[in-house]
C-alpha cells in the first residue's frame, strides 16, 4: 500500500511523538515545523471538540496541498461539571504547568473518596481538512477515573492523574507504546484510517 502522507497540524510536539507511533508504516505524517509553517497561529474559539478540530485542520490546510489533519482532544471530569473540557489547554490560567493543574484537580476533588464518584474521560477527536474544508472528523474516547495522588513521569498534560482500571496504572505509569494501543488519540486516528481507505486520500 502506498503511504498516506498528512499534515498533522498542531503546536504540541507530545501529540506528534505519539500520532507519529501510532500512524506506523502506512503514513508519512508532517507537522508545522517540517513545513515552516510555526509562525501561523489559529484561534480555537469553537464550543466543541469538533468545531475546535475542524477550525486547526481547515485553516491550515490552506496554506498546503496536503491533507491536512488536526486534533482536538482533552480531560472530562464528571466531578467538575465536565471541567477541564474543551479549555484543557487553558485551565485555570496558561502560566501554571501541568504539574501544578494536576495538583489543583486533585484538591478540588480531596473530598471525594469514592473512586466510582471520580469518573473521568479522555476525549480526542481528529478532522481532515483539504483547502479549506472539513472532509471528515473522527472522535475516540477513553474512560478512567482521577487518581488521588499524582503518579508517573511519562506522557505529558494529564496523564500523571488519568487512572487506567484495566492496567491498574495512570497513563503517566505507562509506556509509551501502551497507551498508543488503547487511547483516546489511538481510537480516533484508527477511525480517521478506515475512513482515508474509504475516500482514497493518499
Ligand atoms: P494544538 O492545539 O496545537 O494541537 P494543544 O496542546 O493546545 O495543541 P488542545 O487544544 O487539543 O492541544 O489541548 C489539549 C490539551 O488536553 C493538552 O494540552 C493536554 O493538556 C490535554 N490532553 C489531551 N490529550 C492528552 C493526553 O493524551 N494526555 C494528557 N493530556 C492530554
Amino acid at each position: 500500500m502506498k503511504k498516506i502522507k498528512l499534515l498533522f497540524a498542531t503546536g504540541n510536539e507530545n501529540k506528534v511523538k505519539e500520532v507519529k507511533d501510532i500512524a506506523g508504516k502506512n503514513f508519512d505524517i508532517y507537522c508545522l515545523k517540517d513545513l515552516n509553517l510555526t509562525n501561523l497561529k489559529v484561534e480555537e474559539n469553537g464550543k466543541t471538540f469538533i468545531e475546535n478540530a475542524k477550525i486547526k485542520a481547515e485553516f491550515y490546510s490552506n496554506f498546503t496541498d496536503l491533507p491536512v489533519v488536526a486534533d482536538d482532544s482533552g480531560l472530562e471530569i464528571d466531578a467538575l461539571n465536565g471541567e477541564p473540557g474543551i479549555y484543557s489547554a487553558r485551565y485555570l490560567s496558561d502560566t501554571l504547568d501541568y504539574f501544578d493543574k494536576c495538583k489543583i484537580i486533585i484538591k478540588k476533588m480531596s473530598n471525594i473518596n469514592n473512586i466510582k464518584k471520580r469518573s473521568a474521560r479522555f476525549i480526542c477527536v481528529f478532522c481532515l481538512a483539504q483547502k479549506g474544508k472539513t472532509q471528515f472528523c473522527k472522535e475516540g474516547r477513553v474512560e478512567g477515573y482521577i487518581s488521588f495522588e499524582l503518579k508517573g513521569n511519562k506522557g505529558f498534560g494529564y496523564d500523571p492523574i488519568f487512572f487506567y482500571p484495566p492496567m491498574n496504572m495512570t497513563f503517566a505509569e505507562m509506556p509509551l507504546e501502551e497507551k498508543n494501543k488503547i487511547s483516546h488519540r489511538f481510537k480516533a486516528f484508527n477511525s480517521l484510517f478506515e475512513e482515508l481507505k474509504k475516500h482514497s486520500i493518499y
